[in-house]
């Protein structure tokens, strides 16, 4: 398909879907699930369940259409040697980054918690981006990928808003990608937070990018 027009705000956007991955930022367990890395820092994991019919939606026809799909999983090396001490000892969490919990040691690669949820799993040809930190460029390979496809727009959803959304839609911005966020594929264990953080995205004329959703995207895509 050739281009297609997003109804979205500050305004609409033109996209090519075959220039266009969509980016699924961290549906894993440890952020989705009782017992994880969410639960761990004091939050009510419910709050982001939201996001998964939408997203699931917005798979379905970025697959159909052969878009190219990315996801992301937050985590650090069982040596945890890419794990900063500063983050690990942060705050006053239940549980720290690396103890083991219900499902594993709390994000670390490889652990069950740290798995993609299954209703979102990755299906074959879909790329998995293991990163560091929140945003999804810093010490990984995301913008070599993205270059090599000629990849000029990122649809960027996933949790939690303001956090690993917003820190990727920030670096990728900079990065001269074009991003949408589509609103009710994201979530935010502070629904003031998810709300203030799409307004950041597209205030200013879009000083970050562009702001829609599942619907005004899938219906631009068909
Ligand atoms: N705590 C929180 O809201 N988020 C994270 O720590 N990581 C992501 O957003 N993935």
């Amino acid at each position: 398909m050739s281009a297609a027009l997003i109804d979205a705000e500050p305004g609409p956007i033109a996209i090519d879907p075959a220039r266009t991955a969509l980016i699924v930022i961290d549906m894993q367990r440890d952020f989705m699930e009782p017992g994880g890395f969410g639960e761990t820092l004091g939050n009510d994991v419910s709050l982001l369940r939201s996001a998964v019919e939408p997203i699931k939606a917005l798979l379905a026809g970025a697959r159909e259409l052969g878009m190219l799909v990315i996801h992301t999983r937050e985590g650090h090396r069982p040596d945890m040697a890419d794990a900063p001490p500063a983050k690990v000892a942060r705050g006053a969490p239940s549980m720290r980054i690396g103890d083991v919990g219900p499902m594993g040691r709390i994000l670390i690669r490889g652990e069950p918690g740290h798995e993609i949820i299954p209703e979102l799993a990755p299906v074959p040809g879909e790329l998995i981006v293991d990163k560091p930190g929140k945003g999804a460029f810093y010490a990984t390979d995301l913008q070599l990928v993205l270059v090599n496809r000629a990849i000029d727009t990122l649809i960027v959803c996933g949790v939690t808003t303001e956090v690993c959304v917003h820190t990727t839609v920030r670096e990728g911005n900079d990065r001269g990608f074009r991003c949408v966020v589509p609103a009710d594929c994201c979530a935010s264990y502070f629904p003031e937070f998810h709300e203030t953080a799409l307004r950041m995205v597209c205030a200013q004329g879009g000083i970050f990018g562009w702001v829609s959703d599942s619907g005004r995207i899938l219906s631009a895509l068909s």
